[in-house]
């Protein structure tokens, strides 16, 4: 007897695919709509694991389903074959970056065709290829020219152990997100993209992105932009030649500043103690160098007792004259709104804090107790339910300087002058028209978005194409002279020093400016792998294309993406950075869409023991070895169905054996059919043709909604149901069993390839099931199985209709009463009461 070997029929199948191409996308000629779907392509940084098994097998079961429902889909694979992972790993194994790439490269080739899945491989790109990365410094290029790529010297995050600059996002909880180690800051000149300038834009188009996108990542991307809206209000400074400015998100409160606070770390605050007396100065000096030990994060934390040195400085508030004492104080930040705040104790916590803690005077400018017009009042009940007096809550009793509880809420304004009375709303706009009308203030906005910093002092990245000439000027290379391709490896120490290996790099680094023909020498650093994966996406459309980044005619065929699949661990980061070049590209008239990702799908996370799967833990359950047994398939099923995409996956819970005798089941029905096609359906067994037409009328949406655990337990009962028939109903050679077999095979398409294509060669099919066309449910078969339900009038049975068995009330009295059995039984009389229990019973009561 013949039986289910994973292993020959998945050998088999992917000979036939590899022979035959069958996934190419359609080109020009192509009559089809499109569908563009693109999972997050990977990093050459090792084995995979199931981790990346997870990701592969959902991208395919969305580019099989859009295949399936008639569309053109292109459904690409590449590398982000650049950056530091490879870089470690290569030093670490004293190996050439280059040569360690490439072999991963090919590794990970190998599995995902092992897998199964249905990429258009004639369009892979590698971002560490000099045909990509020539088009990145293209691309550098034109930022360049807008004024979008600048360089400047400041503070940037450094990791003492890579020995690298990292980008903001790179550091998580103030440590390295690749090495764990504690980032510090140092000050560099480097090159930045100006992210901030389409701050609004990133922020205001993630409103056309809801709904399709995961709500958590467009919140999280909010945030990460982080706009605040309020005022810059001017203050003078006793003795300080120039004004200070502040930024506040509440001008309504400036009568109530007493104090003012600037970043210990910012130039101004330098300036201020260097105006002071010698013992300020020691002070200060003392402080900051504390301040400089601790983190972004440590700095903002609430819990922490606020620290900070009195500057023997005034600064005085535009309003009302008074003198308010400037303090250097590490909870202001240096690089948010302008590095230093009025500081209003009564109605912000962290000023309260601060205020108390070094007895500085709180002026309440908001009575949070008085009523605002047009606000629901909140009444309590007590135990009886009568309504509870209010305390009369007053000012006093919730003053903050002996609460310690700041007022942040709703009220009416009082000490504000002409602001008396006013609510807070209102106050706000009537403070920044008085700032405005006096010159010393206008409403502004903040971001805690940064323009994001690119360069890297690492080898293998896309070298930055410009030139230092001899007399300090910096020059683009002329895009003829593109790319500028990373020197041999050979004799260049990779170890991190805090400067690129490639500046050691004699023979490349020394060059000469194109125009003048005088010495210059390259920049030696390289970009950060965030720009290469800002657009990889577009390259897809005409890859090994020579004379263009990529083609804008393709791209308005194709782009956006329909459908991009990854982890959530790229929320921020890689998605905003994308973003943003398209934005870019669209200015730059290129492309037409502005948002270059339609629909975003995050799955979970593969954990193996409750922790992420990761080469670094050394919990790795191994792709390769899995496809050897239990087999591609099996694996792909027991991923999909092991819940919803978007929850983590606990590799101990997942069930590989019953995802093999499941396989195994639905393979064994193929089997037992005859052979023959062309059968009439209509004449098969309607109870398996529902069941069957269900899941065709259902799949889709369930798709679509990316609920792929539910067509999993939807597909396993139409086996059940398509065995059953065959073993104790209408038997093998029914229709219905037949045509139950042949919607088994092109749903299990989605999640089993190699098993569906077996299916249907037993079936009697030429290749390939993967693009047959989803076969229409008929719409009687949907309709539900009917009921008889009786109609009483006043306790006799009068008529009894067939209904549907989902029939609701209302629809099932409407038919009772329409009846004319029903409608002849009552007559004249009046009906007094109609009491339904849809499906099967309506009771009406009369009286004359
Ligand atoms: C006066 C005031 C009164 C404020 C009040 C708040 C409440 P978000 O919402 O995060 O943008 N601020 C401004 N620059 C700062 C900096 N560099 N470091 C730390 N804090 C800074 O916060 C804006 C508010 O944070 C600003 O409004 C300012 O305090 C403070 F009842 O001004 B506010």
């Amino acid at each position: 007897e013949q039986v289910y070997d994973a292993a020959s029929i998945q050998a088999k199948w992917q000979a036939v695919w590899a022979e035959h191409d069958p996934f190419r996308a359609g080109g020009d000629e192509d009559r089809r709509p499109r569908k563009y779907v693109l999972g997050m392509f990977p990093y050459p940084s090792g084995d995979m694991h199931m981790g990346h098994a997870e990701n592969y097998a959902y991208v395919d079961v969305v580019a099989r389903f859009w295949r399936h429902r008639g569309y053109n889909v292109l459904n690409p694979i590449g590398w982000d074959s650049f950056g530091l992972p490879a870089e470690n790993a290569a030093i670490q194994r004293g190996a050439d970056p280059r040569e360690w790439t490439y072999s991963n490269i090919e590794q990970q080739k190998t599995s995902l065709k092992a897998f199964g899945t249905s990429y258009d491989w004639s369009r892979v790109l590698h971002t560490s290829d000099p045909e990509y990365y020539h088009w990145n410094q293209w691309l550098f290029l034109r930022l360049h020219e807008r004024g979008l790529a600048y360089r400047k010297e400041s503070p940037v995050n450094w990791c003492p152990h890579d020995q690298t600059v990292l980008a903001n996002e790179q550091v998580v909880d103030g440590r390295c997100e690749r090495c764990g180690h504690e980032v510090v800051k140092k000050k560099l000149t480097q090159w930045y993209l100006r992210i901030t300038d389409y701050a609004d834009r990133l922020l205001d188009d993630l409103n056309q992105l809801e709904g399709f996108w995961p709500q958590k990542v467009i919140q999280m991307q909010r945030n990460w932009i982080g706009r605040s809206v309020g005022a810059d209000i001017d203050f003078e400074i006793e003795g300080h030649p120039e004004k200070v400015t502040v930024f506040s998100t509440r001008p309504d409160t400036l009568h109530g500043a007493t104090f003012f606070v600037v970043a210990p770390d910012s130039d101004l605050a330098a300036e201020l103690a260097a105006g002071a007396d010698a013992e300020v100065q020691a002070r200060f000096g003392e402080y900051l160098e504390n301040v400089r030990r601790s983190t972004d994060i440590e700095r903002q934390s609430t819990d922490r007792p606020k620290t900070g040195v009195f500057l023997g400085r005034y600064a005085i508030n535009p309003v009302n004259g008074a003198r308010l004492p400037i303090w250097a104080a590490d909870y202001v930040l240096a690089d948010y709104g302008h590095g230093a705040v009025m500081a209003v104790p009564a109605h912000d916590q962290r000023d309260l804090d601060f205020a108390r803690a070094f007895d500085l005077p709180v002026t309440v400018v908001v009575d949070t107790t008085a009523p605002i017009t047009g606000a629901i009042p909140v009444i309590e009940l007590d135990d009886d339910g009568e309504p509870i007096e209010p305390e009369g809550e007053s000012l006093d009793s919730i003053d903050p300087a002996r609460t310690g509880v700041a007022l942040t809420g709703e009220g009416r304004m009082i000490n504000s002058g002409s602001l008396d009375g006013l609510s807070k709303r209102t106050a706000i706009a009537r403070m920044i028209e008085q700032l405005e009308a006096a010159g010393t203030g206008r409403a502004s906005k903040s971001y805690r978005l940064r323009d994001w910093l690119i360069s890297r002092q690492r080898f293998w990245g896309t070298p930055i194409p410009m030139l230092h000439t001899e007399d300090g000027r910096i020059v683009p290379v002329p895009d003829d002279q593109l790319p500028v391709r990373l020197p041999s490896v050979e004799g260049l120490d990779l170890t991190p020093k805090g400067t690129s290996p490639l500046g050691a790099a004699a023979s490349w680094v020394e060059t000469v400016d194109p125009e003048t023909g005088a010495a210059a020498r390259r920049d030696p650093d390289t970009m950060d792998t965030f720009v290469d994966s800002s657009w990889y996406f577009l390259r897809f459309l005409s890859p090994g294309d020579s004379g263009e980044a990529f083609s804008p005619q393709e791209a308005s065929r194709w782009a956006p993406v329909d459908s991009y699949i990854g982890g959530v661990e790229h929320a921020i980061l890689h998605l905003l950075y994308a973003r943003f070049i398209t934005k870019v590209l669209f200015d730059m008239g290129l492309v037409d869409f502005t948002e270059p990702f339609s629909t975003l799908i995050n799955q979970g996370m593969v954990l193996l023991g409750g922790s992420k799967m990761s080469k670094s833990k050394g919990n790795l359950v191994e792709f390769a070895a899995s496809m050897q047994s239990p087999g591609a398939d099996a694996v792909r099923v027991a991923i999909a169905f092991a819940g919803p995409v978007e929850d983590d996956i606990e590799w101990e819970d997942v069930s590989t054996t019953g995802a093999q005798k499941f396989l195994a089941r639905a393979w064994r029905i193929a089997k037992d059919v005859d052979s023959e096609t062309g059968v009439i359906w209509a004449e098969g067994d309607p109870a398996l043709r529902r069941v069957t037409h269900r899941l065709l009328a259902d799949a889709p949406g369930l798709v679509e909604q990316t609920k792929f655990n539910v067509v999993i337990a939807r597909l396993m009962e139409l086996v059940n149901a398509t065995r059953k028939a065959i073993d104790t109903g209408a038997g093998a050679s029914d229709p219905a069993v037949r045509e139950a077999a042949e919607v088994i095979a092109m749903v299990l398409d989605l999640f089993a390839p190699h098993t569906a294509e077996e299916m249907w060669e037993m079936l009697g099919y030429p290749p390939f099931v993967g693009l047959v066309p989803w076969r229409q449910p008929d719409p009687t078969l949907l309709v539900d199985e009917s009921v008889t339900a009786v109609v009483q009038v006043d306790g006799k049975v009068r008529a009894t209709i067939e209904v549907p068995a989902r029939i609701g009330a209302g629809e099932l009295e409407e038919l009772a009463r329409g009846d004319a059995r029903v409608v002849r039984s009552v007559g004249e009389r009046e009906i007094v009461k109609v009491i339904v229990r849809a499906p099967k019973v309506v009771s009406i009561s009369t009286r004359p």
